[in-house]
């Protein structure tokens, strides 16, 4: 019967750990964003558009208004990190999503790595995301 009840106090004080954790979803951390590509594939040659989004994962929603502050794009992925082509940021056409321009010399797989500073919070967001170029 002992067991019992310790094991009921613990599953309550999970519970409550819970219940207070959820308002802390609001205070989001910078591991909760992410960009992501919109389309995974472009063509290959010259003054393509890559369109990414910054996400919230955490609710899902775009997040507008980011200071994009490093990017670069190489063929690191395809064992080419010296192919390296000029990124050039252009506007978004909605909130949350961010455009380059790029020239893709050579059909393969491409890695975008950025830089990001997301208004209101502390620290940055660094991914890499590949795009696949097509003939
Ligand atoms: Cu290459």
């Amino acid at each position: 019967m002992k067991t019992i009840t310790a094991g009921r106090v613990f599953v309550a004080a999970l519970i409550g750990l819970a219940t207070i954790g959820a308002p802390n979803f609001a205070l989001a951390d910078i591991k909760d964003y992410e960009f992501q590509l919109v389309e995974p594939t472009i063509q290959a040659g010259a003054d393509k558009v890559v369109t990414v989004r910054l996400v919230n994962k955490k609710t899902g929603k775009p997040v507008p208004d980011a200071v994009i502050f490093a990017s670069r794009l190489d063929m690191a992925p395809d064992g080419m990190q010296e192919m390296v082509t000029k990124v050039t940021p252009m506007p978004g056409t909605e909130p949350g999503t961010y455009r380059f321009k790029a020239t893709f010399s050579m059909a393969g797989r491409w890695q975008l790595s950025l830089g990001a500073k997301v208004q209101g919070e502390t620290g940055t967001v660094e991914n890499k995301l590949v795009v696949t170029a097509q003939k």
